[in-house]
């Protein structure tokens, strides 16, 4: 029976932000805190009577109680059929894959990404439109005005559903429908990438390692590398899925996917590396002794599109988000087609997608992506490295350094400071923004100021206007900072300062990146008075 129970949690902060809603577990616990919040998103989403749900999460810890309380609600609320990973897992991706497949409604992703796991840790949710990527900003803007006056919710009383086998459940007017994670997924990537060649490379001399970060790639890798793709058992590294991720951090970066990383930096390191985060959307990419930044990555995969078989015709365009270096304009430039600067978040590239404006898009934090799902996807990107590189039989290395040869290089890290007091960040960002008028025809070094602004966007699509997205301080030489603060962190807040510059020259192009933005990593802590405002000298992470 559906039960309307009335609603006593405090909705407060229950804002969905670049990635939805995240909250350590204990606040999700709260009784209602997570009802509201689905509530609230089935009571703005439009008629979605007897049509289709896709529900599944990257298996953190809270991921089954949710998906248990999710199904109930969808029953009580009217959906026809839920489609729900095995155990309730689905990547990020491989669940925009399954929505777009069975054409569903929309989907429920439970994940807070690459962020730890555990009961004192956090979890997430949010939303994706059918289309298959994260729901816009008015779609989550109407989820936050609902959560300010939701007075109810709607469950339907029933035991708990089975989630351990693949079969269908019927629960009041509803089916629930438990499908294999891995396989509409993985049938995607055959149908996208040349896996006899890939086979045909991991079965020479050619070795490499995945580290999945006892996150949810462990089954997607271990299907399609070792099985699909008869890579070595082994392969795969951490790749058992952990509800507290084994106690670590699934951010695959230099500093988290250490176990990787001491293994292409060591002596017998393999050809190639590759990493995943918690819920399977991020990637990172290394050869032996070698590390791709992920903006190099993006460029590089434009460049070499064709060589793939589902990019044979080439690509539509190409987007990034605005911190991300200008790598792949140059791509775009040389190839003829265009390229848009997104505001931070993936969700900025569906309609670019939709309308067929691109077909690759792209994050400095180690989002890659394309029109085949509307998620960043890092299984398809380690694929995509793997493809070519079994066509052109060189190393990552040699890639890479051929490509800047070509189009130059853009030097390039981000600089995270971490848990910083949330009101210090806004006084700093606040007194970033009062200098935009004082800063220009300043000179750091050689580099002068051109011009200050605050980045605004109007999608070309919908002429939607998304403003205040990070602070921008560029200089007449091509190199620029840029300050925003996290929309994803749970705890204080987390200042990022992104730092490019562009060198043509060849014969600089072997520099350490750290110290070649030296002068303007120096700049950006006058311009911001970081240490100032934050009492920080030094980085949590450097990227
Ligand atoms: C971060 C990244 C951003 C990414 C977002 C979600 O956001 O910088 O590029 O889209 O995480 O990624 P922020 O606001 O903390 O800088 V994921 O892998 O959490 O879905
Ligand atoms: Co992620």
């Amino acid at each position: 029976m559906a039960v309307i129970i009335k609603s006593t949690t405090p909705f407060e902060g229950q804002r969905p932000g670049t990635s939805g809603l995240r909250k350590k577990v204990k606040v999700f616990q709260q009784p209602g805190y997570l009802e509201n919040f689905v509530q609230s998103v089935y009571d703005v989403i439009g008629d979605f009577s007897g049509s289709t749900l896709v529900v599944g999460g990257d298996g953190r810890y809270y991921n089954k109680e949710a998906i248990q309380i999710i199904l109930k609600m969808a029953a009580a609320n009217g959906f026809g059929r839920v489609l729900v990973g095995r155990d309730g897992i689905l990547s990020t991706p491989a669940a925009s894959c399954v929505i777009r497949k069975y054409e569903a409604y929309g989907g429920l992703i439970l994940s807070a990404s690459h962020n730890p796991a555990g009961p004192d840790e956090d979890f997430g949710i949010k939303y994706n439109i059918g289309s298959g990527g994260p729901a816009p900003e008015g779609v989550t803007e109407a989820i936050f005005a609902r959560t300010e006056n939701i007075s109810e919710y709607k469950i339907l009383e029933v035991d708990d559903i089975a989630l351990e086998k693949i079969g269908v459940t019927q629960i009041g007017e509803m089916q629930v429908e438990v499908i294999d994670p891995v396989t509409d997924y993985a049938e995607l990537m055959q149908s996208i990438f040349d896996f006899d060649a890939i086979r045909e490379l991991l079965s020479g001399d050619f070795r490499m390692a995945f580290d999945a970060m006892h996150a949810v790639t462990g089954p997607y890798a271990r299907v399609i590398l070792e099985e699909m793709l008869g890579a070595p058992d082994g392969t795969v590294i951490n790749g058992i899925a952990m509800d507290d991720f084994g106690g670590g951090h699934p951010d695959p970066n230099l500093t988290y996917a250490e176990e990787l990383v001491d293994m292409m930096y060591g002596e017998h390191a393999p050809d190639f590396g590759a990493a995943s985060d918690g819920d399977g959307d991020r990637n990172m990419i290394l050869g032996s002794h070698f590390f791709v930044t992920p903006s190099d990555s993006l460029a590089i995969l434009a460049a070499n599109a064709r060589l793939i078989p589902g990019y044979t015709d080439g690509i539509a365009g190409v987007a990034r988000s605005m911190p991300t270096s200008a790598a792949v304009d140059r791509v775009a430039e040389r190839l003829g087609i265009d390229c848009y600067e997104t505001p931070t978040g993936w969700k900025f590239f569906g309609n670019l997608m939709d309308a067929d404006k691109v077909t690759l898009c792209g994050e400095e934090s180690f989002g890659t992506g394309s029109s085949h799902v509307r998620e960043k996807d890092g299984p398809w990107a380690v694929l995509f490295w793997l493809n070519i590189l079994a066509v052109r039989r060189v190393s990552v290395e040699e890639i890479v350094k051929e490509h800047w040869m070509l189009y130059g290089r853009n030097y390039y890290s981000r600089h995270d400071y971490e848990g910083v007091d949330a009101v210090a960040a806004e006084e700093m960002m606040a007194y970033l923004r009062s200098r935009f008028e004082k800063l220009p025809g300043n000179n750091f070094g050689e580099r002068i100021v051109k011009a200050c602004d605050d980045f605004s966007y109007t999608d070309p699509v919908d002429q939607s206007v998304s403003s205040g997205q990070g602070i921008r301080v560029l200089f007449e030489d091509g190199s620029r900072i840029v300050f925003r603060l996290s929309g994803t962190g749970t705890e204080g807040a987390t200042v990022r300062i992104y730092i490019e510059s562009f060198e043509h020259d060849p014969e600089r192009h072997g520099m350490d990146a750290q110290e070649a933005l030296s002068d303007l990593i120096e700049a950006a802590a006058i311009i911001s008075r970081l240490q100032e405002f934050t009492g920080r000298s030094e980085p949590t992470v450097i990227t």
